[in-house]
């Protein structure tokens, strides 16, 4: 099945949107007045009197000589201008009836409570938080704490291990943790608190962990350490004047995986980052003063920093967080709370729509979700099937879906189509947010032609770009400008390709893309075929070593519930399906059905795991999967030859 429908924005959305056409020439003719025009949105203590130092590439400096407070900004400007009983929290608890609705008048006031108890703790601008916590609305005060007091946050999601928290503490060299007893997880509590007493073993650097009681489950208590947040922050005074800190000041480091095992902490800064945060999530979900936005991406992730924290507080919303799981209690929990809070904005990944396509569209289809408007896809190439299903069965056939490319490194979304502007194309990101130039180049830097691909740069610096590598400029030159150095571009280490009308289609990362017999295959394309047949939930296609071509294509692959066993001939069926839709060069040569993908706390495939199954190799390190045990299904499943 091609997909070659387009889909036109909505003409109430088109009329009034926020971004119209013409911002793309706008920003192009003088990108540092574009910017300067967006810094505007918030509240300076100071302007700035640079747009951009852009003297010592690829160190920028963005609004030289502003100065903010990021925290002042996400809360306190929206009370002194009125708003302080607008709800800005809705938030969802994961047992049903467990909920707590936060207006900004009572955000501050937790906010500056916590930014006092920090403080007495003896955090000092400068020194690193740790933030190990479930989906809990004291997670993002903690966040706004830590800012309001000029101390960068690390958030540690709280589905790593203590060694994946105790070598990030040690990275960062953070004094203080903030975390909880626990959290909910499928109908159950599961521990926080003791994964970061272990860590603390090997991570002698902190001195002080403050705990949330979620759960009230036992937790081992050291007096000289432990201090409850009920205590500390709850008899703290909520009188807390923010102290306005330089632009350049770093607000956070969120660690990502790099290709060698020792995770790169990424720095961002403070008034470029929330120019940026603010400014997309105003353009790219058309955001109005009415909006209910939810994103659903934990705050352990990039996505949760810059659109559940800094972006949506930053532009005063009504927003859910929600703590717990899609299907718990039931498998229609997600679709309840949409319709119960009437949500008109929903920020996703793929991984979740393909998993309720499996589960069919009775689910989603009991509920009325008549309020929403936009849909927004973020973490990994949307295939057009689940875009299409996406904004046919959840969207009912009306919202623009807006498919968002940005990275932790970029901070912000920075390709993405606009909901009032652009005609969708399933599977297409289409092209660079005004303000944002990218392009699509050879190995030598050379711009390529439409219908063809290469790697995904970024040809100008943003207000939200990185900074550096947390401890290694090296590194941070290295990995993303070394590469093209002649040029100045950002590698963003994704292949892509232009179609014929040069919209961008980002095909994964460039390890992604396999070689078999000489022709570049993208692990992408495949799975995006796989995926089109009726019978198939989800695909994940890797590149396995073959003594004959080179390399060759493995699927694994998840069946709809409606399709059983997927019956004798389903391998046959499938194979035949992507020599049709690609061609004979694109054939799996093996196929594997099994019942889980492992997958990342975002969602991400890894497909190294599936390369080590595909290879017959021990897996190797799965630490940073979301459920560690997605591999022993597999290799069960595979072994009794399911
Ligand atoms: C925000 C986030 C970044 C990598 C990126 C790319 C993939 C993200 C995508 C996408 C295709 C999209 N990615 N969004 N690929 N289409 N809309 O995911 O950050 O966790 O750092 O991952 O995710 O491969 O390079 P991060």
């Amino acid at each position: 099945m091609h997909e070659n429908r387009r889909f036109e924005p909505p003409a109430d959305i088109a009329a009034n949107a926020n971004l119209k056409e013409d911002a793309y020439s706008r920003a192009a003719a003088d990108r540092e007045a574009f910017w300067a025009e967006q810094a505007e949105r918030l509240d300076w203590d100071t302007k700035w009197d640079r747009v951009l130092d852009w003297d010592n590439p690829p160190f920028a400096k963005w609004f030289v000589g502003g100065r903010i407070n990021a925290s002042y900004n996400c809360v306190d400007r929206h009370v002194e201008a009125g708003r302080g009983d607008k709800v800005a929290i809705h938030w969802v608890g994961e047992p049903e009836d467990d909920t707590r609705s936060i207006t900004y008048a009572e955000l501050k006031d937790e906010v500056s409570r916590a930014a006092n108890a920090l403080t007495d703790l003896g955090v000092r601008t400068g020194d690193r938080v740790a933030i190990y916590m479930p989906m809990i609305p004291e997670a993002v005060v903690a966040m706004l704490a830590c800012a309001r007091i000029g101390a960068p946050h690390t958030v540690v999601f709280g589905g790593f291990s203590s060694d994946a928290l105790a070598s990030r503490l040690d990275d960062c060299q953070a004094r203080v943790v903030v975390t909880s007893d626990g959290g909910y997880r499928r109908g159950a509590p599961s521990a926080l608190k003791p994964a970061v007493d272990e860590a603390r073993k090997k991570a002698p650097v902190v001195e002080k962990v403050l705990v949330v009681k979620r759960t009230g489950q036992d937790v081992d208590w050291d007096d000289s350490v432990d201090v409850w947040w009920d205590d500390a922050v709850g008899q703290a005074s909520n009188e807390h004047t923010p102290e306005a800190f330089d632009a350049e000041h770093p607000l956070y480091v969120m660690y990502t995986s790099g290709t060698t095992g020792k995770p790169k902490g990424i720095l961002h800064t403070t008034g470029g980052y929330l120019t940026g945060a603010s400014y997309t999530h105003w353009a790219v979900f058309d955001l109005k003063d009415d909006d209910v936005y939810w994103c659903t991406a934990d705050i352990g992730w990039v996505t949760g920093h810059s659109y559940l924290v800094y972006g949506p507080l930053a532009n005063g919303v009504t927003q859910v967080l929600y703590e717990g799981t899609p299907d718990s209690p039931e498998r229609g929990r997600w679709w309840k709370i949409v319709e119960q809070h009437k949500v008109t904005i929903l920020y996703t990944a793929p991984t979740a729509i393909r998993s309720f396509m499996k589960q069919g569209r009775e689910i989603p289809d009991k509920h009325d979700m008549s309020s929403l408007r936009i849909l927004g896809s973020v973490g990994e190439p949307i295939n057009p099937e689940a875009y299409v299903w996406y904004r046919q069965v959840i969207g009912g056939d009306r919202t623009p879906v807006v498919d968002t490319w940005w990275q932790t490194e970029t901070g912000m979304i920075m390709i993405s189509p606009l909901p009032g502007v652009t005609a969708g194309k399933p599977g297409s990101a289409m092209i660079p947010i005004p303000g944002i130039s990218a392009d699509v180049v050879t190995e030598e830097g050379e711009s390529v032609p439409n219908g063809s691909g290469g790697y995904l740069v970024l040809t100008a610096p943003w207000p939200s770009m990185l900074r550096t590598i947390w401890g290694d400029d090296d590194r941070f030159v290295d990995t993303y400008w070394a590469k093209y150095q002649d040029q100045g571009f950002y590698f963003a280490g994704d292949g892509a390709k232009k179609d014929e009308d040069g919209d961008l289609w980002v095909l994964g990362r460039v390890d992604d893309v396999m070689n078999v017999s000489g022709h570049r295959l993208s692990t992408t394309e495949i799975e995006s075929a796989l995926v089109s047949h009726p019978k198939v939930a989800e695909a994940a296609v890797v590149g396995a070593k073959d003594e004959d071509t080179g390399q060759a294509v493995c699927a694994f692959v998840i069946l709809r519930d409606e399709a059983g066993d997927g019956g004798d001939d389903i391998v046959a069926e499938l194979r035949k399906h992507v020599r049709k839709e690609i061609g004979p060069i694109a054939t799996p040569r093996q196929i594997m059905i099994v019942p889980e993908l492992p997958k990342t706390r975002s969602g991400k495939i890894m497909r190294r795991l599936l390369r080590d199954v595909a290879e017959n190799r021990e897996v190797g390190d799965v630490t940073t999967l979301a459920d560690g045990s997605v591999m022993d299904l597999i290799s069960k499943g595979l072994s009794s030859g399911k």
